[in-house]
């Protein structure tokens, strides 16, 4: 796809120059409700691989192990030292994770699907807070054949009943022990790569809506947040903590739930 025209122009006394040439864009990122279908299923089916199949390629199998890349990914978030959180470094560092992601996505399509992705995607969910309000969880997001349902119940163990990722697995570091990947903050009591106050034993993803025996009555941020923190502070500091605190933060909890409380 030709994006634009670069022009070059040179001014000197003696002489003008314009030089043209033809920037290609192969590779774009759009919101996800906007890609053709057929686009759409592919990055799906190349999630798969990453996520219920296991696929390898960023880490040296003779080097790590059986790591696949989306445990690697989960090992990445939850590391401290990797420093993805908590500072202005969380508005680079953490988009650079999905650069990695989407590097990941590709191999997975072309290598194991021989499927050559022509976009990837992001999640622009503000327009859940802007249109759904406290019926979020029925967004096309959360289809069967999309990310699958995030409002679960107790009598299926908080999990997924239905859904092409029903039956993923929480992930496990499989490689060796070593100083870069031993860091406090990144496995539960039980080993699982999840955040620490996280008790949970079960092997297969959970999540819920419910806290605690109590229906969340929050939405997802609408962009006004975005536009209040944008608007509001005047230096990188500040906005990204408003940012982080009011716009990305409570997607972690309100896609988790808490269950098996002292009350309810
Ligand atoms: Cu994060």
């Amino acid at each position: 796809m030709v994006k634009s025209v670069l022009d070059t122009a040179t001014d000197t006394m003696e002489q003008s120059t314009t030089t043209s040439s033809s920037i290609v864009s192969k590779f774009v990122r759009r919101e996800i409700r906007d890609l053709f279908k057929k686009d759409r299923e592919a990055i799906f089916n190349a999630m798969e691989q990453q996520y219920l199949e296991g696929f390898q390629s960023i880490l040296d199998k003779d080097a790590y192990g059986n790591v696949s890349d989306a445990t690697l990914f989960a090992l990445l978030h939850n590391k401290v030292g990797t420093c993805y959180h908590d500072g202005p470094q969380f508005l680079t560092a953490h988009p650079a994770m999905q650069v990695l992601f989407e590097q990941s996505l590709r191999k997975a399509s072309a290598l194991t699907l021989s499927t050559d992705l022509s976009s990837s995607f992001y999640w622009d969910f503000t327009i859940e807070g802007d249109t759904l309000g406290t019926e979020w969880h029925k967004s096309v997001i959360y289809r069967d054949s999309w990310f699958g349902p995030v409002k679960t119940l107790k009598e299926d163990n908080w999990h997924m009943a239905s859904g092409r990722f029903k039956d993923a697995p929480m992930k496990r570091w499989k490689g060796d022990a070593a100083p870069w990947n031993l860091d406090r903050a990144m496995f539960s009591s039980y080993g699982i790569l999840s955040d620490p106050c996280v008790p949970g034993t079960s092997e297969v993803l959970q999540r819920s809506t419910n806290f605690c025996g109590i229906e969340n009555p929050q939405a997802l941020p609408p962009m006004e947040n975005v536009v209040h923190c944008m608007s509001t502070y005047m230096n990188l500091i500040d906005i990204e903590a408003c940012l982080e605190t009011t716009v990305h933060a409570n997607l972690h909890s309100l896609h988790g739930g808490a269950w098996d409380c002292a009350f309810g």
